[in-house]
């Protein structure tokens, strides 16, 4: 079954980079903004979002391929996001999955822009998709929008921001990661869901999912910083370290971190299993985000 699970995720990571390089390649666009889009969109992330919402289809049994165009559309707001949160106004990286920034190549003005450009292109990508009809359309873009608009992930940036140097409570901690990150994989999975012809009830319970989903996401990322192990997310030693942060196991120490992380586990799985849909590779992909499988 790993390997079944394993032979998807690389054949549609394959899929998805060869639109996602041809998607920049056909823009009528000045090069340097082109060369800048591609630099990160192919500077080796782990796609997570995009498998995500091709597993979602596959949950449905469908074609995962009739989600490619919203699957690079969803990966070039996620890399725009991780271009603008590099900047030195932000976080000041030199470097992401061990490569130099966007800045750090091509300048501010530019990588701005190609934040700019990513973001803006992903809902030109949506709206030309000629696999899906308008009324799907216009629910992808809207979903996309709030998902990663202010009241998604640019306001958990936001909250994030403020909350720098600051002793967080729980609930303001949680707040912050399902904006800022959970908000995203809730579009990744409900855009899948959505694309297949879910039902209101299943695209509930594929929300519900995300959200454990996304917090194991983000907890498991704390637990790794504080034991030391850089591989899991690919994050480069020197991010984020010079700021006070409250993480999960500051509030709640190791193990209790751990307990929570066990919760939001068994919470997705659990979610899973009440669709009565195909989800083992959801589930697989479950402890592969959370990182169990390590
Ligand atoms: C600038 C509007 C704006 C938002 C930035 C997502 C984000 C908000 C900042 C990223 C900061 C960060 C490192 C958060 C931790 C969790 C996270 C989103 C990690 C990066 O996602 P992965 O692991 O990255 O999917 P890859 O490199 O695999 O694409």
């Amino acid at each position: 079954m790993v390997v079944q699970h394993e032979t998807f995720i690389a054949k549609y990571k394959d899929l998805l980079e060869r639109e996602l390089a041809a998607s920049i390649h056909k823009l009528n666009a000045p090069q340097a903004l082109k060369g800048a889009m591609l630099y990160s969109l192919t500077a080796g992330g782990k796609r997570i979002r995009p498998i995500l919402l091709f597993a979602a289809i596959d949950a449905f049994g469908k074609n995962p391929e009739i989600g490619l165009r919203a699957a690079c559309a969803l990966e070039m707001v996620h890399t725009y996001s991780l271009i603008h949160d590099d900047l030195p106004s932000m976080d000041d990286d030199d470097l992401r999955r061990g490569k130099p920034t966007n800045h750090k190549i091509f300048g501010e003005a530019l990588a701005i822009l190609a934040g700019d450009g990513l973001l803006t292109y992903s809902f030109q990508l949506i709206s030309e998709d000629e696999h899906i009809d308008d009324q799907l359309k216009i629910w992808l873009m809207k979903m996309l929008s709030i998902c990663a608009g202010p009241e998604g992930m640019v306001g958990g940036q936001v909250a994030d921001i403020q909350a720098e140097n600051q002793e967080l409570h729980l609930r303001e901690l949680e707040y912050i990661h399902q904006h800022k990150t959970g908000r995203l994989l809730t579009y990744s999975v409900m855009a899948g869901a959505k694309i297949a012809g879910a039902t209101e009830e299943e695209l509930d319970l594929f929300e519900k999912y995300s959200q454990h989903l996304g917090l194991a996401f983000q907890i498991s990322d704390d637990i790794l910083d504080v034991i030391g192990d850089e591989k899991i997310i690919g994050k480069p030693i020197g991010s984020d370290r010079d700021k006070k942060k409250s993480t999960y196991p500051s509030l709640l120490s190791l193990e209790g971190a751990r307990d929570h992380l066990a919760f939001h586990i068994q919470g997705a799985k659990e979610t899973l299993s009440k669709t009565n849909l195909k989800t083992d590779l959801l589930e697989y992909l479950t402890d592969v985000v959370a990182g169990r499988d390590r």
